[in-house]
């Protein structure tokens, strides 16, 4: 107890220290997040952190700092970017990143395979038949998995499957196949590289609800089939007050399934304009995500989706939301930030 209240006292006097110029700040939240037993990941891209500004130059101190340990490339593992016509495949965005993910000691989350968006056209185009776009599909996995071999820590195999009322998404792989598409692809992944972790990955995974209630299902039945399936991805793109409260719960009920689960997508967003109000509200919802997480052994850790409200996706998909991240426009980190650290910190020794 001594002991662990020393390690609380010099990590938050080490967490005050001020941020160098190269690094960001000295101890980030992936130090305080793998003394929980956790990571804490960022999605990003090569052509992100390799801007000469001066802007792009803090991003990049930011993105190889020690906050984040697993970088999510954010568009460039999606099919329409790796396999743009029929056969040809281009992972020169993915591997730019890759390699510097290597350099930098980071570790990689693979973003994602079977989904039914940024698909380039000629799959759906094509009229081709069952047989031919299954061997399209595992051709894609196997390609794209093997490619990476090795490389990658877990896989968002399958996103985005459902719909909110617990139906399947009628998908073009569901129209064409069913819910076997989904079997097979965690089949061929495993294939491809054995090492990865296997997740099926969505939004609104963050309650109990009747998608979440398909989604138990559907792990279960997996599981009972012997397909490899290893973890649940919750994205959590979450709104302003209104993270749900049954958020730990819902955890915890895939987690039962005796898979991980972990928040792989994180970002909560406000109604602009930022306020110190809606701004110490999202301080407050993000210490309840971490928390969520932390309140279940099998979370294994947080990926916020991009480093800076600069570059989230939300504005120019709400029109009037925005602000999401940990850190705001100019880098410099908002209260979200501090509230994540301290989810972390704090609970555990006091
Ligand atoms: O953040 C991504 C954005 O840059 C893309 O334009 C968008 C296109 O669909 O995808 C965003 O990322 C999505 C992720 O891949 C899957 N879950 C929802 C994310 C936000 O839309």
């Amino acid at each position: 107890m001594l002991r662990n209240l020393g390690v609380a006292l010099l990590l938050s006097q080490l967490a005050l220290a001020a941020p160098t110029e190269e690094r960001g700040s000295i101890v980030g939240l992936d130090l305080f997040a793998s003394i929980r037993g956790r990571y804490v990941g960022v999605a990003t891209e090569s052509y992100n952190i390799n801007n000469s500004t001066t802007w792009g130059k803090a991003y990049k101190n930011l993105a190889l700092g020690s906050d984040f340990s697993i970088w999510t490339p954010e568009n460039s593992l999606k099919w329409e970017v790796t396999e743009p016509q029929p056969g040809v495949f281009d992972f020169s965005l993915g591997d730019a990143l890759f390699k510097l993910a290597k350099q930098n000691g980071k570790r990689m989350r693979g973003h994602t395979l079977a989904w039914h968006s940024q698909l380039p056209p000629w799959v759906t185009a094509n009229n081709y038949t069952a047989a031919e776009l299954k061997n399209i599909l595992q051709r894609h996995v196997l390609t794209e998995v093997g490619h990476f071999k090795g490389q990658v820590t877990h896989w968002d195999v399958v996103n985005e499957v459902f719909e909110e009322d617990g139906t399947f998404r009628n998908s073009i792989w569901y129209k064409t196949f069913g819910p076997d598409y989904i079997e097979w692809s965690f089949r061929w992944a495993r294939q491809a590289d054995p090492s990865a972790k296997l997740y099926i990955n969505d939004y609104n995974f963050e309650s109990i609800s009747p998608k979440t209630t398909a989604a138990y299902n559907l792990v279960k039945s997996l599981k009972a089939k012997g397909v490899p399936i290893d973890g649940v991805g919750v994205q959590a793109h979450l709104i302003v007050g209104q993270v749900p409260k049954d958020f730990e719960a819902a955890l915890a009920r895939f987690a039962s399934l005796g898979v991980d689960v972990a928040l792989t997508e994180l970002d909560i967003r406000l109604d602009l304009p930022v306020t110190s109000k809606n701004l110490a509200q999202q301080a407050k919802d993000y210490k309840a995500a971490v928390d969520a997480c932390l309140g279940v052994k099998r979370c294994v850790g947080i990926t916020v989706w991009q480093v800076t409200d600069a570059l989230s996706w939300v504005p120019s998909t709400f029109p009037g939301q925005g602000a999401p991240l940990l850190y705001d426009e100019k880098l410099k980190p908002k209260p979200a930030y501090d509230a994540f650290q301290n989810a972390l910190l704090l609970d555990q020794w006091i």
